[in-house]
């Protein structure tokens, strides 16, 4: 068929690297606080985790990513880039990058559009959607790492890959929810199957 086929791609855990931007900053301006290694991550929530390891550390987990140059400086996670950037030059697709701002917007808003620019080029500045609520948003594929993608829409017209992540991959199987376990993972096979359809 000659349909175009819209793929969503998340962004923090996808092809920016949160989990590991977020350790290496928190560790840094709190030395001596304990912190949890990327093996015992578990839920989508880093505030959470670090709360429940003593109340104090759930605010001083959101400062670091309301800091100043946290988005920005993130890296790149392996594969991502070009992987995004292939998708892009493909026939019939259409890929837009579909990411959840902080409410803390002094930074967050701008850092990702200039981290688009940096990493993928300043053509995809006509691909990026802001939004806190992806299920409005109609696409074929969502490509993110959470696992529970929740909104005012109850029937989304894309199909939710989960990303995995140091988070989310201890959980149990769902057989109802297809997984890409990296990008060397068969993204490719993915959308192939999605065009078919
Ligand atoms: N985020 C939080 N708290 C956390 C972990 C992440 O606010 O504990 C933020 C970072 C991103 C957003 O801006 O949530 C997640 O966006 P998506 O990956 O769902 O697009």
């Amino acid at each position: 068929n000659n349909r175009r086929l819209r793929v969503l791609v998340d962004m923090d855990g996808v092809i920016a690297d949160f989990e590991g931007g977020f350790l290496k900053k928190f560790k840094a301006r709190y030395p001596n606080e304990p912190y949890l290694s990327l093996e015992d991550r578990r839920g989508f929530w880093v505030s959470t985790q670090y709360g429940d390891l003593r109340s104090d550390l759930c605010d001083k987990a959101i400062s670091i990513w309301e800091s100043k140059n946290f988005f920005i400086e993130l890296d790149p996670v392996p594969g991502g880039v070009e992987a995004v950037k292939e998708m892009f030059k493909m026939e019939n697709t259409d890929v837009f990058i579909c990411t959840s701002p902080i409410k803390h917007y002094s930074y967050c808003p701008y850092e990702k559009y200039a981290w688009v620019e940096k990493h993928l080029g300043p053509e995809f500045l006509e691909q990026i959607i802001l939004t806190r609520d992806k299920t409005i948003v109609t696409g074929d594929i969502l490509i993110d790492d959470k696992p529970d993608i929740l909104g005012v829409e109850p029937n989304p017209s894309w199909e939710h890959i989960l990303f995995t992540a140091c988070h989310n991959k201890h959980l149990p199987p769902n057989p109802s929810q297809r997984r890409l376990l990296s990008w060397a993972d068969d993204w490719r096979g993915m959308l192939a199957s999605k065009r078919q359809q």
